[in-house]
């Protein structure tokens, strides 16, 4: 049950109706001091809600909290196989470690692991994923796709424009990809996608497509190293966006692809790929584990390997690196 003093602070709210109510009315309505006003609003915004403040003109509630639970995601979900198998827990480590041991447990192919909050979500290369609750996506998809190990990556740029799709189905906003695998919107990163891969040999066991999109948050919930460089699609948008609803997008945009892919090859998707690619002609910088290469950036093969010519006309083949553009 919720205490008195949070009904009082909901009713106070809901009065104001979406405009800003200063801490001082608050606490008169409610009858404790502003500090504890702020406290209060601090453990909503913990639950989920979305609370403004502005100096001089007090709260204002932005949304409340919306879950993306089993149901929310598959009410209204038009795809065949991806995602009729859900996983979904609160609060996790990582999804992609659920979903290994699900994968290595013989789930169905499509099954998807989905949580509100990750408390080590993992980048590429131990990196980590920042994953506040209630306010992005955090999943990672399970595939068992017929193809030989070294193409798995591919499956990473059929992600990235299934995403892409996806952004542009549910905003105004415009995509663009950093091969091999971050979205920016604005040039600033919004989505990052990690690829891993259970396999024998040349076989593969299954490939798990980790996908971290920043929907709701505002600039002050990105960590202060994170601000300058990685934003949301609320931020980008101005409009709150119902994260059950990207999901089901993803989920559609890429069960198309995948089918599409497993069809007709790589083909298909480099050409989609290359039409939302960020770095295609221009200078960039590739750190890769052993070396730096600088040059300008011809395309993708049919393989998805990123092909830079530097300065001597030397063309490399980039299988996997970090990249900047200069
Ligand atoms: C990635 O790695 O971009 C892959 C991220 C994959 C996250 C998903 S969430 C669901 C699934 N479960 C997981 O545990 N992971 C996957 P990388 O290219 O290595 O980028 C990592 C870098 O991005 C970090 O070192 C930070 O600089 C930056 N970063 C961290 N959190 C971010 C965020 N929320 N938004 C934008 N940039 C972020």
């Amino acid at each position: 049950m919720q205490s008195e003093l949070r009904t009082k602070l909901m009713e106070a709210l809901s009065k104001a109706d979406g405009a800003f109510i200063s801490g001082q009315e608050i606490a008169e309505y409610i009858g404790c001091s502003r500090t504890a006003v702020w406290k209060h609003i601090e453990d909503l915004r913990n639950e989920g809600y979305r609370v403004e403040a502005v100096r001089k003109k007090g709260y204002r509630i932005i949304s409340a909290p919306e879950k993306v639970s089993e149901s929310a995601i598959q009410l209204g979900l038009e795809t065949r196989t991806i995602g009729k198998m859900i996983h979904y827990q609160e609060t996790v480590e990582s999804t992609q470690k659920i979903a290994h041991q699900l994968a290595n447990d013989g789930v169905q192919e499509g099954t998807l692991v989905v949580a509100e909050e990750q408390i080590s979500g993992k980048g590429r290369l131990m990196r980590s994923w920042h994953s506040p609750k209630f306010s992005g996506i955090w999943m990672s998809l399970i595939l068992r796709p017929n193809i030989p190990v070294h193409e798995a990556p591919q499956l990473t740029l059929l992600a990235a424009v299934a995403v892409a799709q996806a952004i542009e189905d549910t905003t105004d906003l415009r995509p663009q990809i950093k091969w091999p695998n971050d979205i920016l919107v604005n040039r600033k990163k919004v989505v990052g996608i990690l690829t891993e891969m259970q396999a024998e040999s040349d076989r593969i066991h299954s490939v798990i497509i980790g996908i971290g999109m920043n929907i709701n948050q505002q600039l002050e919930d990105f960590p202060e190293e994170l601000q300058g460089k990685a934003s949301s699609l609320f931020i980008e948008s101005g409009e709150t966006i119902s994260r059950s609803t990207v999901i089901q997008r993803v989920l559609l945009r890429l069960e198309n692809l995948y089918e599409l892919y497993l069809k007709e090859g790589f083909a298909p998707i480099k050409d989609l790929w290359e039409s939302y690619a960020i770095s295609l002609g221009q200078v960039i910088r590739a750190s890769t584990v052993n070396d730096t290469i600088i040059g300008k950036a011809m395309g993708i093969t049919e393989t998805g390997v990123l092909l830079l010519e530097d300065e001597k006309g030397t063309v490399h083949s980039i299988y996997s690196a970090d990249i900047e553009i200069q």
